[in-house]
């Protein structure tokens, strides 16, 4: 009997949408002889839709009742941001399917972040990608930050904030984020795809940037800006990670401070360099800090590995993305694909990562 392979995306975060492409180019390129296909919608409200189970390859998007606009949104139904198709189901009625391994297509929180990883763990039900405890620290800004230091990897200076201490003693807080050089960047700890960020070009535009961000997460990490290539390498594996070529980040235009959410999604003319030339020794310096950093979070699976690479080749590690995209346009698969791992082979590399893990578990 054929595995099913249940594919969750959509999900209770802002980067809902994301999540959504990248499932089409998932569901799309999985292994059918192999597998039988479920697609699980989470919708923004958190519920879980369970489309038709799929045989063979959907061709489009409507088949899941969403279609892309050119602008990159995401309409779902009729457009509707909401709808969806298929039957709503509980947990207990999904921890009833049998034989199944879970893929969760997921960004941001509720998803990225540790919660359903540990839900599946507590099913006894084997998942693609990042652990319970990779997938949390690694969304968390503030957490990898520190755990990435306690390892030694070099990364830009930062101060934490917490919306009570911005309330209570705003001007200490000033005068910690005033230890950094301006231009500096405003982040929501738990957040991706660009979310919530904002480049503060002066300290009369913090509170703006803050109280944005602060939507978004109860912390923030401000950053120190640096004027850096943003370098990018996959990462595959359990104990023994493999890490690609290195890619490069290369936003378009003047109209970009910075890579925005537009930039990464809606905005072709962002162009992607792989491999990237890098001088001597910068890459496999990156490639050691991958590793490094991949194994001070525990990583399994998958995750990006982020980082800037400045004039005089200073290398700071930016973050690690325990699910990075999945969208066609979209790094990771890019940059398995250029180093000789095409899509549909590395999400099979994926799913027999999972099942190694789950097996040794149990
Ligand atoms: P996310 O998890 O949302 O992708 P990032 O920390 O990667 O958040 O920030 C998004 C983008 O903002 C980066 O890809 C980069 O373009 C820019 N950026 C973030 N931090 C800095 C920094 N310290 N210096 C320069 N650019 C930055
Ligand atoms: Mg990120
Ligand atoms: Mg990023
Ligand atoms: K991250």
């Amino acid at each position: 009997m054929k595995q099913t392979v249940v594919v969750f995306y959509g999900g209770k975060s802002a980067e809902h949408e994301v999540s959504v492409v990248s499932a089409f180019s998932v569901i799309k390129a999985l292994d059918y002889n192999q597998f039988n296909i479920q697609p699980m919608y989470i919708s923004y409200e958190g519920n879980w839709i369970k489309g038709p189970e799929l045989q063979a390859p959907i061709q489009n998007s409507e088949q899941l009742k969403f279609t892309i606009s050119e602008t990159g949104d995401v309409l779902l139904g009729d457009g509707e941001k909401t709808q969806s198709v298929g039957q709503k189901i509980n947990i207990a009625e999904f921890a009833a399917l049998e034989n199944i391994i879970a893929f969760p297509v997921l960004h941001g929180p509720n998803g990225e972040d540790g919660t359903i990883q540990g839900l599946f763990e507590t099913l006894n039900i084997p998942y693609v990608g990042a652990n319970v405890i990779a997938s949390s620290t690694g969304m968390d800004k503030i957490v990898s930050k520190e755990i990435f230091k306690a390892v030694d990897i070099p990364q830009v200076p930062f101060v934490a904030v917490r919306n009570v201490d911005w309330q209570d003693s705003k001007l200490e807080m000033i005068e910690a984020i005033n230890t950094l050089n301006y231009p500096v960047f405003v982040k929501p700890a738990n957040m991706g795809s660009s979310v919530g960020i904002s480049k503060v070009m002066k300290e009369s535009e913090l509170d703006a940037a803050m109280t944005e961000a602060f939507l978004f997460d109860r912390r923030i990490v401000v950053e120190q800006g640096v004027t850096a290539r943003e370098i990018e390498v996959a990462v595959l594996g359990n104990e023994r990670p493999e890490v690609s070529l290195a890619g490069e980040i290369m936003p378009k235009g003047d109209s970009h401070a910075f890579y925005t959410y537009k930039a990464k999604y809606a905005d072709t003319s962002t162009e992607l360099i792989i491999p990237s030339p890098l001088d001597d020794g910068v890459y496999d310096q990156i490639v050691e800090y991958a590793k490094q950093a991949y194994i001070a979070l525990d990583g399994t699976g998958v995750s990006r590995a982020d980082f800037f690479v400045t004039a005089d080749n200073s290398i700071y590690l930016n973050e690690l993305n325990t699910m990075p995209g999945f969208t066609p346009v979209s790094m990771f698969p890019l940059l398995w694909a250029e180093s000789g791992l095409p899509y549909g082979e590395l999400l099979n590399r994926m799913i027999e990562l999972a099942m190694e893990r789950y097996e040794q578990k149990s």
